[in-house]
């Protein structure tokens, strides 16, 4: 497609309840949604920057300028199709979420123009998904407040539980949550780097709980201490942070840093980058599952259709839309039984809702090629 028209727009959009990691407390998203037009059809992405560089070092500021300033101005009025849009920005390095976000934009103008879903075009495999949630911190109500809360995900319907971790607040909630619900939870843990190779034999006393996985446990930049760690601990490690691309997927799986994959098309540039990745975990027999990243409906129909890939053996963080926000952008995701449908129809198969985005928005720039 011609990119004639682009319009960056921000919206904020307060969470149900505050989202607790080791990295720190979020209370609303400040989301960058990125719509594309071309002659024909348009298209909608969603940035999964964060409000602030914690999680990595793209935040929504950034995402924006470098959108603004370095990426458009290398697609704006091109002819490209979705798999050019890589290559189209690849001299400018690192923002994979801002990429993302545009690459993802014009998969959904293309796609919906050619009548096709993206789950079809990525090559999905089912039309449903199994829905995990993943469950923040505790407030002050500590371990009480945690297992209230997992009980009302597990009455929702949820099919496994991540529960967040970090040093101080580990093994006792996963021995309380163990014990109160059960051997037959899938029940993994996400420390978001927040551990050091020292840890090794601290993270062993997770052993007997019968993890599904322990996430990221260590500094995103050490693949040996993850190699190390994995051969220390029983509870397989998995990756998230550290995984950037397709190389670094097969080169970590090769080294031992990793027994299973943790995909979010934002982290690694894109859904095709995120389906190269997918493709080397499947070709090494390493199971791979999908990460949220806290998005709004159009972030999560896009996830859905990725989450339905073969490799994806174990469910993912893609949970309802009422799980983050009291009114989503889209229609909102259900979960039914404890799965999840992919939209289907072409696209993404879902699109904002005009006036609630409005009401949401905080501002808007249309660009075009000439400025
Ligand atoms: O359900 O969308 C979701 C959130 C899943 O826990 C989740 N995401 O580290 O994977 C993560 C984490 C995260 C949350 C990362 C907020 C960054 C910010």
């Amino acid at each position: 497609m011609r990119i004639e028209r682009v319009e960056l727009r921000r919206i904020s959009l307060p969470l149900v309840t505050a989202f607790r990691t080791s990295t720190g407390a979020q209370y609303h998203r400040d989301v960058l949604l990125v719509r594309v037009e071309g002659p024909d059809s348009e298209g909608w992405g969603e940035c999964v920057a964060m409000n602030e560089p914690l999680y990595s070092a793209e935040y929504v500021d950034s995402a924006h300028a470098v959108t603004r300033a370095h990426l458009l101005p290398r697609l704006l009025g091109r002819r490209l199709t979705p798999e050019e849009i890589g290559p189209a920005l690849a001299a400018v390095r690192g923002h994979p979420m801002a990429k993302a976000a545009l690459e993802m934009a014009v998969l959904d103008a293309e796609l919906t123009a050619q009548g096709r879903s993206l789950a079809a075009y990525l090559g999905a495999v089912c039309d449903r998904v199994p829905s995990g949630v993943s469950v923040g911190l505790p407030g002050p109500g500590g371990v009480p407040e945690l297992l209230d809360t997992v009980a009302a995900h597990l009455a929702a319907g949820y099919r496994r539980v991540k529960l967040k971790i970090e040093p101080g607040f580990d093994i006792e909630p996963v021995r309380a949550v163990r014990e109160r619900f059960g051997p037959d939870l899938a029940l993994q843990v996400d420390a978001n780097s927040a551990y050091t190779r020292a840890d090794a034999g601290h993270l062993a006393r997770l052993d007997p709980f019968a993890l599904v996985l322990i996430e990221q446990p260590l500094a995103e930049d050490d693949l040996a201490g993850h190699a190390l760690l994995s051969g220390q601990i029983a509870t397989p490690v998995c990756l998230d942070e550290s995984i950037t691309s397709a190389v670094v997927a097969a080169d970590a799986i090769d080294r031992g840093a990793c027994s299973v994959v943790n995909i979010k098309a934002g982290r690694v540039g894109g859904y095709l980058e995120a389906r190269r990745i997918h493709d080397v975990c499947r070709a090494r027999g390493v199971p791979v599952w999908c990460g949220g990243m806290l998005e709004t409906g159009l972030g999560r129909a896009a996830n859905l259709a990725l989450a339905a890939l073969p490799g994806f053996t174990l469910p993912g963080d893609i949970s309802a839309s009422d799980r983050y926000w009291r009114r989503d952008v889209t229609r909102p995701f259900v979960l039914d039984g404890g799965y999840m449908a992919l939209p289907g129809g072409p696209g993404l198969g879902v699109r904002p809702d005009p006036g609630f985005l409005a009401e949401v928005t905080t501002s808007v720039e249309e660009i075009t090629p000439s400025g």
